[in-house]
């Protein structure tokens, strides 16, 4: 059921342009998907009309989505810092960005989703403003030399979900920080763990989520940490088990929203332990929607999400004692302000307030140019 939001807005024409790397639904697309569902969900529940423009084989989201063939967009994740652009031949991305450029004249403004070079280049071409929503820290050369380019010629134009991911880059100032956000009603709050209160870890399995201090903190404290999240480096896992012979670590696999928010709020806090800046970290958001508390290194997206002693505790990067420390002082946390903080600050709606914000000055500032 979508309550309809009466607000004084001025009802916008948005594109949003996906990530090449893979088509939305198949999971390849980590975090952006969930973002670009959530700006759909929050902009549509506004009254802004909203369009997709995905890789063929997308999920249907919004009021369009236009399929685009193509051959899929390398990981800037697997870039070297100085390694080149590469467009594959029958490039997705191309292809998407003629679709953007045939049908812009539709819209009042482009959000680009894609960490990619091309969108970047292309912004000074296009009629309609194209805005940038930047989903990882600085990774690479090329790509901060685009992005700091789009800022000189058309500032403003770009945003990052927190400062820490901002911080990453040289030029952190030119970034809007807009958050994130969920659909808060796809979440249930559970008022107190299961029996077990067993903590809980959700990312995928891969060395920058630093399982093996989860490990380590499951050893140290003996609580049962479950598990969920794509097996996507199964020696690391099994590395992490063979070094940490007493952790309690139950691995449940990967499961689709509805059923995770329903697992994590049976636990009594959620353990992060990044070991690279996350941009963003939406499963701190997840868990506290459920009425988990975080305990989270002072480290990237999460580290600025959780208020310590209040949804959880922030802890010195690494420092998995201070984490065994927190552990012991879960108790302290009202679960029910966990919810509160999501619905205030990290709700669809919220998001999507400061990103029409966001437009519309750009929108403003590209008109007042064409007029003046
Ligand atoms: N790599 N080239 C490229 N383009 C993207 O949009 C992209 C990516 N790697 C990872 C990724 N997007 C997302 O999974 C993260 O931003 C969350």
């Amino acid at each position: 059921m979508s309550r309809w939001v009466e607000l004084d807005v001025t009802p916008r024409r948005i594109l949003l342009a996906s990530t090449p790397v893979g088509p939305l639904g198949s999971g390849i697309g980590g975090g952006v998907e969930l973002t670009l569902h959530n700006l759909v969900y929050g902009l549509g529940l506004q009254g802004h009309h909203v369009e997709v423009v995905a890789p063929a084989g997308s999920l249907h989201v919004g009021e369009r989505v236009h399929q685009v063939k193509g051959a899929l967009q390398v990981s800037s994740q697997t870039q070297a810092r100085d390694a080149p652009i590469e467009m594959p031949s029958g490039s997705v991305l191309a292809a998407m960005w003629s679709t953007v450029s045939d049908i812009q004249d539709q819209f009042d403004a482009v959000i680009n989703l894609a960490y990619d070079w091309l969108p970047l280049y292309l912004t000074p071409f296009m009629r309609v403003p194209v805005l940038h929503l930047v989903s990882m820290g600085s990774l690479n050369d090329v790509m901060d030399s685009a992005l700091a380019d789009v800022e000189l010629e058309l500032s403003g134009r770009l945003a990052a979900h927190s400062m820490a991911q901002a911080n990453t880059f040289p030029d952190p100032a030119m970034f809007r920080i807009v958050g994130n956000g969920i659909v808060t009603e796809r979440y249930d709050l559970q008022t107190r763990p299961d029996a077990e209160a067993a903590l809980g870890f959700v990312g995928r399995i891969s060395p920058e989520k630093g399982l093996e201090d989860v490990a380590e903190l499951s050893a140290r404290t003996g609580r049962v940490v479950r598990v969920w999240g794509m097996m996507q480096d199964e020696a690391y896992w099994h590395r992490v088990a063979i070094d940490h012979p007493d952790a309690r670590l139950d691995y449940r696999g990967f499961l689709p929203t509805d059923e995770l928010q329903a697992e994590i709020g049976r636990c009594a806090a959620l353990v992060m332990t990044p070991k690279w800046v996350e941009a963003f970290g939406n499963v701190a958001i997840e868990a506290m929607a459920t009425g988990v508390p975080v305990l989270t290194y002072d480290r990237g997206g999460p580290a600025e999400i959780v208020v310590d002693g209040v949804t959880g505790f922030v802890v010195p990067a690494d420092d998995v004692d201070a984490l065994a420390d927190a552990v012991e002082r879960i108790d302290q946390i009202d679960r029910a302000m966990c919810r509160q903080r999501v619905d205030a600050e990290y709700s669809s709606l919220a998001m999507a307030d400061r990103v029409v914000t966001w437009v519309d000055e750009v929108v403003d500032a590209s008109n007042a140019v064409v007029d003046a």
